[in-house]
Formats: C-alpha cells, sequence, structure tokens
C-alpha cells in the first residue's frame, strides 16, 4: 500500500495503523506511547522501541536493508541515519524529514533521482489524496472563503505548489518544501 505526500512519515507505523491523522501519530508518539519522560524529544532508549518494531516489519516484509543485518545493528544505524542534528535525541522534525527522504526514495521507481509530476507523483494528485487533504482541512488548498477547492483545482494547486519551475520533475528539494510548508506534518500541536 502507499501513503501520499501527506502520510509519507508514517512509514514506519504502517503496521497496526491504518490512516491516521498527523496529530493523532504525533500524540501517539509523544503523548501517550513513547516518549516516557515527556520532554517532547526521543532518547534511544526511547526510540529503540519504534525501531525494533520497525526491524520486526522489515524483516516480515524481507525489506531490510541488508539481508543478515540484526535488530542491534539495525537500531544503531537507523538512530545515527535519524539524528539529523547529531544531538543524541530525536525530535518530531527529525522524524518526518527522515521519512519524507524515505518515502520520496521509495517514489522514484526509475532511481533518477527525480519524481516525475504525472507518473511517479501521481498518487498526491489522486482522488484519494484529495479526500485526506479534505479531512484534514489543509489550508493551503482552501479559496479566499474558507472553502476547500475542486478536485480540479486542488489537483492543478498541488501540482505548482510541488514544482514552482514548472520541469514536470520534482527533486527532494522540492518535495520537502511541499511536506514543509503545505501540510500538516510539522503544524501538529506539541
Ligand atoms: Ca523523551
Ligand atoms: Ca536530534
Ligand atoms: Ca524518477
Amino acid at each position: 500500500m502507499k501513503y501520499s505526500a501527506i502520510f509519507t512519515f508514517l512509514l514506519f507505523f504502517l503496521v497496526g495503523c491504518v490512516k491516521p491523522d498527523v496529530q493523532s501519530v504525533y500524540n501517539l508518539t509523544f503523548k501517550k506511547r513513547y516518549d516516557l519522560n515527556q520532554n517532547k524529544v526521543l532518547e534511544e532508549d526511547e526510540y529503540k522501541k519504534i525501531l525494533i518494531r520497525e526491524y520486526k516489519t522489515l524483516k516480515f516484509f524481507k525489506k531490510l536493508p541488508t539481508k543478515h543485518m540484526n535488530v542491534d545493528q539495525y537500531v544503531e544505524s537507523e538512530f545515527l541515519a535519524h539524528d539529523l542534528d547529531n544531538d543524541k535525541v530525536i525530535t518530531w522534525d527529525e522524524i518526518i524529514d527522515y521519512g519524507s527522504k524515505q518515502y520520496f526514495l521509495g517514489l522514484d521507481l526509475n532511481n533518477n533521482g527525480f519524481l516525475e509530476l504525472n507518473d511517479e507523483f501521481k498518487l498526491d494528485i489522486s482522488k484519494e489524496a484529495y479526500m485526506e487533504s479534505v479531512k484534514q482541512n489543509l489550508p493551503a488548498f482552501k479559496n479566499s472563503q474558507n472553502e476547500f477547492l475542486s478536485f480540479e483545482d486542488y489537483k492543478l494547486k498541488v501540482k505548482t505548489l510541488i514544482n514552482p519551475n514548472n520541469d514536470d520533475k520534482i527533486e527532494l528539494k522540492e518535495y520537502m518544501n511541499y511536506l514543509k510548508n503545505y501540510c500538516e506534518c510539522k503544524n501538529v500541536k506539541r
């Protein structure tokens, strides 16, 4: 199953979560389940629980980075990879950034470093993605009367926002910028 960009960061929650909204994933991660000392960041011990769960899922689907990687190796390398500023704790922003990048790479099926707008990116301009954006009430897709755009106008707007230089190829930088500014990933109530 593939998720549109607005669900990018949910990859490691795939099993057991059916299309949760952004706020509920944030709450689950930082308020209910993993941030035990409630300091709004995940220390290695806390984040490890997520990574172990992720490891089991990847192992089951035979999608581990290398075939014989054990769980400790996986936890160590993934923690380092997520901790972009190297301060030994994982923030929500780091989860979003890492997840977005991984998702981008997964969508780039021909591995050319770009997403083709009407092919590899087509899920994000699908009716399904539109309905999810309506459900999340994303401000970027409302008109001046505060009404949600029609499906056709939504598609046009997404294409403009995701691909500002209008070259039909979406770079990682454009993709991250789109998520950051127009989706709710970074605007959860913390
Ligand atoms: Ca914590
Ligand atoms: Ca960090
Ligand atoms: Ca591509």
